[in-house]
């Protein structure tokens, strides 16, 4: 097991060949290499889309890995979000490396840590402690964010989070995503209309972007064709889950995602995010997720 910290990139490797890189800059996972489970599959292949245009310089969010969205998601709808651009600051952000947590030949944790900088206490008068653990396994990788107030006084803090994964699948005519059935959603791809969804395997064959609420919090995303394979996603403390490929409608607009690049992943984004969570003075929520390669 070797953890090495260079240049910004926060790198962990096990002896099985399995790897993951974090940046400072937003603690954004923006690698994760790992062989399947299944002994008889054991090729070790990047987990991650990353857009070969993404920066990588803290100028711009990272296009890729697993950008953390926090305080709010989407636009800023309360007074106290709008001077930050979507999706929040934590992203923006050059989080500490606070070290690491636990090794052992079979799996290496680390921890990040983000408190309010000078620019994000200027514009934010709510105090925070954001801490984010990252959990490289033989053959999973698991991250964890806890939330904390520090408040001394009696003054909540009022949050949405979401870790925007990036899932390396193609093409992205066979991705499916289940089980959302009967679940309720946000169809932003469409206006923003609510849906009941009635598909047994949800697909992204065109332009996909919807909030689910109150999703089992268990997932199965698979591809198939050549390079075809799975993930399973295992979370706990996010009650949402967000579906979403930009097709080239929307992803040729996007400027720093590659030519092409929508063909390569689906965003399936655990997340806090359709209503709000209320931390009092003193209190931590936290959400996980498991990522477990098939
Ligand atoms: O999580 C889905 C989403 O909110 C989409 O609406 C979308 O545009 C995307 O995230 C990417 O947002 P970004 O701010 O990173 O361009």
């Amino acid at each position: 097991m070797t953890v090495s910290d260079s240049n910004g990139t926060v790198t962990l490797e096990l002896p099985n060949g399995a790897s993951a890189e974090i940046k400072h800059f937003g603690a954004t996972v923006i690698s994760w290499k790992s062989a399947e489970t299944s002994a008889s599959k054991d090729e070790i292949k990047e987990r991650f889309f990353l857009s070969s245009k993404s920066a990588l310089d803290g100028s711009k969010p990272i296009r890729g890995g697993i950008p953390i969205v926090f305080p709010f998601f989407g636009g800023a709808t309360r007074e106290e979000h709008k001077p930050f651009s979507s999706h929040g600051f934590a992203r923006s952000e050059k989080w500490e490396y606070a070290g690491v947590v636990s090794e052992s030949e079979e799996n290496v944790s680390v921890r990040f840590v983000l408190e309010p900088s000078a620019g994000v206490a200027a514009k934010y008068d709510q105090p925070f402690l954001l801490e984010y653990i990252v959990t490289l396994s033989q053959y999973q990788l698991a991250t964890e964010l806890h939330v904390t107030n520090p408040a001394t006084a009696s003054s909540p803090l009022v949050h949405q989070a979401l870790l925007h994964n990036y899932i390396a699948a193609s093409p992205t005519s066979t991705i499916t995503i289940s089980p959302l059935t009967n679940l309720t959603y946000v169809d932003k791809a469409n206006g923003g209309v609510e849906q009941v969804e009635s598909r047994r395997l949800v697909d992204v064959k065109s332009h996909t972007d919807s909030v689910y609420k109150s999703a089992p919090g268990t997932y199965e995303v698979r591809w198939e064709g050549e390079g075809g394979g799975g993930l399973d996603i295992k979370t706990s403390g996010f009650p949402d889950v967000v579906v979403w490929n930009p097709h080239a409608e929307v992803g040729s607009k996007i400027g720093d995602l590659e030519e092409g690049g929508w063909e390569k992943y689906v965003c399936v984004e655990p997340g806090f995010v359709s209503s709000w969570n209320t931390l009092q003075p003193g209190e931590k929520w936290v959400g996980s997720q498991t990522l477990i390669p098939l």
